[in-house]
């Protein structure tokens, strides 16, 4: 399997001056005291998560894809994503600064079910998740539903509207995947910058109504 790792510096902390993107108002100014958080974004395989972080990353993001391979054909169905050549092996790492102060990070985890051990890893620190979702397969995203709701961290649920795919109404996934009423559940398009932003925020929001004072 040939593995790419776009910048293996990232798996460290990430630098405050970064040399790539633009230079954001909190890395140059020592009187602004940035809020930094961690979110993670989690769903079933080639549901959309590398996209969303790709999307709305400020910096180069960290991808570790590696190519798919006649080898995997009976583990990975993709049916619904028939352009789909990579698949994520570790995980995707990105930033984005809201309202000039809220600095998001950003991490994708591996979709494919043998790199689920990771998880643990990869949500320490978290203040919040995106479950990423597809209607037409909308059981992939049970087992991230389950440990989010099994570890309390508070989790969005994004429906990845594919092109082609039939529209369905928020309120109707919540139903069929049995959201509880507080969750926030969203139809959004990961390619699309402003809409993974409206999902972040989302979260952000949501986050913090179930953090106690
Ligand atoms: N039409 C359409 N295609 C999308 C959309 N989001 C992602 N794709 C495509 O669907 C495929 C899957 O995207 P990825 O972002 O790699 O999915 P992933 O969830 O990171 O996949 P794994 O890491 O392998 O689990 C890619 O070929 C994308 O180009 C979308 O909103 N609409
Ligand atoms: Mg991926």
């Amino acid at each position: 399997m040939d593995s790419v790792v776009s910048d293996a510096a990232a798996f460290g902390v990430p630098p405050l001056v970064d040399t790539d993107g633009p230079v954001q108002p909190w890395q140059t100014d020592p009187t602004r005291a940035p809020v930094a958080t961690k979110i993670v974004v989690a769903g079933g395989f080639g549901v959309g998560k590398t996209t969303l972080v790709t999307a709305v990353s400020e910096i180069t993001p960290l991808q570790t894809e590696a190519l798919m391979t006649e080898a995997s054909e009976e583990t990975d169905d993709l049916t619904a994503t028939p352009g789909k050549l990579t698949t994520t092996v570790a995980m995707d790492f990105g930033r984005i600064t809201l309202d000039d102060d809220l600095v998001l990070y950003l991490f994708g985890t591996p979709g494919q079910q043998r790199f689920w051990f990771m998880w643990d890893d990869l949500v320490r620190g978290a203040i919040g998740a995106v479950v990423l979702a597809d209607t037409r397969r909308l059981k992939d995203c049970w087992p991230a539903l389950d440990y989010f709701e099994s570890c309390g961290l508070p989790y969005v649920v994004a429906v990845n509207h594919f092109d082609g795919s039939e529209l369905f109404e928020a309120e109707d996934v919540r139903e069929a995947l049995t959201i509880p009423a507080h969750v926030p559940v969203m139809i959004m398009d990961a390619r699309r910058r402003i809409s993974v932003i409206e999902t972040l925020l989302s979260l952000v929001g949501h986050a913090l109504d179930e953090t106690p004072e």
